[in-house]
């Protein structure tokens, strides 16, 4: 149980120095960081994932309401058949559902609604955001700025995952209920991104594009 309200806050102590050379070293590493489509078969450490999980969970989140949750698949056939459900939604989108604009702003990354991905990595770990949370009756209790939190979440995911040495695509199927069925979540859970994780698949190729420039994104009021 939780006896106090607050408890003291274990700082990290460095000095400027090594603030301004970790934040330099953070970012050049994050910096190599890319989306791939194309997975090694070279299986991943249950334990990793696990630990990449945790560290999603320790994201901030509206009122501690920490309304996640991270399903980790790795059975072949159930991969299979979310593969087969997402390629049906996909036809349909790259069919007329998505925009000429849309599908314009596509054509760089070459994709299509063929998805071997979700076949071949290793793990997918499939996110859901919980709307609104259920109490030990089943009553509803409320979450606040779930998109926030979650959203949040999987940017640490997604910084986890490249520390330890793999990759991921953030592959957002439309629309995802079939996942909610699939893995048979609770009434009050919405999937909110597939992410499939892995090694790369090697001498793997990945789109030339150039991130914006500091000037573009970050405004000082000094
Ligand atoms: N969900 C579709 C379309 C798609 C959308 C975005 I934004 C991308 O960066 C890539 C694809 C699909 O996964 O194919």
């Amino acid at each position: 149980m939780l006896t106090e309200r607050f408890i003291p806050y274990q700082a990290q102590s460095f000095t400027s120095e090594e603030s301004l050379k970790r934040s330099e070293a953070f970012y050049d590493f994050m910096q190599t960081r890319r989306s791939v489509r194309e997975f090694s078969s070279d299986p991943v450490d249950k334990r990793v994932i696990e630990n990449i999980i945790k560290t999603a969970g320790t994201a901030p989140s509206g009122a501690h309401k920490q309304p996640w949750s991270f399903c980790a698949v790795s059975n072949q056939e159930l991969k299979s058949s979310i593969r087969k459900m997402a390629e049906e939604e996909e036809f349909v989108n790259y069919n007329g559902r998505m925009s000429e604009e849309w599908l314009k702003d596509l054509e760089p990354f070459g994709t299509d609604h063929i998805k071997p991905f979700i076949e071949n990595a290793p793990y997918l770990i499939i996110v859901f955001k919980k709307s609104y949370g259920l109490d030990e009756e089943g009553g509803k209790t409320k979450n606040y700025y779930v998109n926030e939190s979650v959203g949040i979440a999987v940017g640490m995911l997604l910084s986890a995952i490249h520390n330890a040495g793999l990759v991921a695509l953030t592959h957002t199927p439309s629309p995802m209920n079939f996942l909610e069925k699939v893995l048979n979540r609770p009434s009050n859970e919405k999937a909110f991104l597939n992410i499939p994780v892995g090694y790369p698949k090697e001498g793997v190729m990945v789109p030339h594009i150039q991130r914006k420039p500091f000037e573009d994104i970050g405004i000082f009021y000094d």
